[in-house]
């Protein structure tokens, strides 16, 4: 049995987060997939009170949020880090994790991924209105990541973070969708990380259709 297990769907961002987490640490895990119907579930609310994913079982403890599912990974399994030691770094590190939890999940995840990729999959309205009315406050997020980023590696500085992981689930959509695409153009600082990010074994151990069959 797993040490790990991963409640959520595959393809779902915040769940591909954690996932990155478990990779990157060499962990022992599974995914225990649940239909995209199925987040209000009684079953998943049982686990997830606000009906979302994902949720961590790590033997008797259970856990939801990612950050904080991603931070217990870090203090569970300290090697590699993903935490800075830096007071400043970790500070950027704790802004970005803040970023993609208020602004990229509402300013682009939610009204323009969802909307232009994932709704059209499962023969749900597209809400076009929310979409464009949602691309100038995507503008500014990243453009503000490519600024924070500057010319380091990663969103922290040069090593790897939590904060990395949460942003690369959620902008990985990105390129998929035009009016973004050309936005991160005009960032190539951001878009080299996001390249940087998609190159990692753990992204390519994430992805819908991997976790759809291991699932
Ligand atoms: N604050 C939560 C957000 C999780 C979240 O919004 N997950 C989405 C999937 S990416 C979800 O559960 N959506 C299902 C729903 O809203 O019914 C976290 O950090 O885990």
């Amino acid at each position: 049995m797993a040490e790990f297990i991963v409640h959520g769907v595959p393809g779902s961002p915040y769940v591909r987060a954690a996932l990155l987490g478990l990779e990157e640490k060499g962990a022992d895990y599974r995914i225990a997939r649940l239909d995209p119907s199925a987040s209000k579930s009684a079953e998943n609310l049982a686990r997830h009170p606000f009906g979302r994913m994902p949720v961590l079982d790590h033997g008797d403890f259970r856990l939801y949020e990612t950050q904080a599912i991603l931070r217990y990974l870090d203090r569970v399994m300290p090697a590699p880090p993903l935490t800075p030691a830096d007071a400043r770094a970790e500070a950027r590190m704790n802004q970005v994790i803040g970023i993609t939890d208020c602004y990229v999940m509402h300013d682009i995840s939610s009204p323009i991924v969802f909307q232009r990729l994932i709704a059209p999959q499962f023969g749900m309205p597209v809400d076009e209105a929310r979409f464009a009315a949602a691309l100038p406050k995507a503008r500014v997020c990243i453009d503000e990541l490519g600024r924070l980023l500057g010319d380091q590696r990663y969103m922290a500085g040069e090593a790897i973070t939590i904060a990395d992981l949460l942003l690369a689930a959620h902008l990985a959509f990105i390129p998929g969708v035009d009016e973004c695409r050309a936005m991160l153009a005009v960032q190539p600082n951001l878009q080299a990380w996001l390249e940087r990010m998609n190159a990692r074994p753990s992204m390519a151990a994430t992805t819908t259709e991997k976790l759809m069959q291991a699932a």
